[in-house]
């Protein structure tokens, strides 16, 4: 089996330090566990950034600052920031990470419910126009998946154009769709032959998605924004530590971890 990629989403935009303290907020406070997840094996932050009381914010400046401060403590790491933002965004203000031409960046697949009365939009125009920009400003998009229907369209609009080949799928289970290895497996199955994957498992299924994931054959992904504990009743003092855990997971399994640079050559990344 291939190296296992580890992405690390360090920071999220709806967990807050009354859910766990460790939780990043300022520019220092996301370089910091930026670090932790990178020399722990994480070879992708997956990025969300804040104000610093806590307020999600997709201002493109503080991308800016807070991507600097990354680089600056892990010189190679794969940034990816989320165009997700946070609940209730414009597209116009989600889109502002992608003018600083990262790598990567998040693309979400479709509309889902989110908790509540809570609900993340992205309708066909916008999956289509979100993608139409990431192909021009060369930035390989992660497909974030909450259920099937997401795959489908991701085909689709690759289709037409949308979306280049091959694709690279974040599976996200546990939000709208339930987390099983049948879950995953239906997902992976689902997916065009040449993708790769990446599971995040939400919450308590963190850890179980991650070992089948690794068993699987794909990569995977963990930290504060998909769940703040370390084991059961055990708060993370910092997404290191849920780093450190899958890499002992993976070594028990025969996987080696990724260093960012083959995670580039995995994912067909041009470094910038
Ligand atoms: N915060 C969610 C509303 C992404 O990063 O692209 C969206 C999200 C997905 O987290
Ligand atoms: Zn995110």
């Amino acid at each position: 089996m291939g190296k296992l990629i580890i992405t690390a989403a360090i920071s999220g935009a709806e967990v807050t330090k009354e859910h766990n303290p460790a939780i990043p907020y300022t520019v220092e406070e996301i370089g910091r566990e930026a670090e932790a997840a990178y020399k722990a094996g994480a070879s992708i932050i997956h990025l969300h950034v804040r104000e610093d009381d806590g307020t999600p914010t997709q201002d493109k400046a503080r991308f800016k600052a807070c991507m600097d401060e990354i680089l600056r403590r892990c010189p190679d790491v794969i940034i990816q920031p989320s165009t997700g933002g946070a609940v209730g965004m414009t597209d116009l203000e989600r889109l502002q990470p992608t003018e600083l031409g990262p790598e990567m960046a998040t693309l979400d697949c479709g509309t889902l419910n989110f908790g509540g009365d809570e609900i993340f939009v992205n309708t066909e125009n916008t999956i289509k126009n979100f993608g139409k920009i990431m192909i021009e400003r060369g930035i390989k998009p992660e497909i974030e998946v909450f259920d099937k229907g997401m795959i489908d369209y991701a085909i689709k609009f690759a289709k037409q154009g949308f979306i280049k080949e091959p694709m690279h799928f974040d599976f996200v289970l546990g939000v709208q769709m339930s987390a099983s290895a049948r879950d995953l497996a239906f997902m992976v199955d689902s997916i065009p032959q040449g993708s790769t994957w990446t599971v995040a498992g939400i919450g308590r299924h963190e850890f179980p998605m991650a070992a089948i994931g690794i068993a699987m054959g794909g990569h995977v992904r963990v930290g504060f924004e998909d769940n703040v504990y370390l084991a059961k009743g055990v708060l993370a003092k910092s997404n290191g530590e849920l780093v450190e855990k899958v890499v002992r997971i993976a070594k028990e399994l025969g996987r080696e971890i990724a260093t960012p640079d083959e995670a580039r050559e995995i994912l067909g990344l041009k470094k910038k």
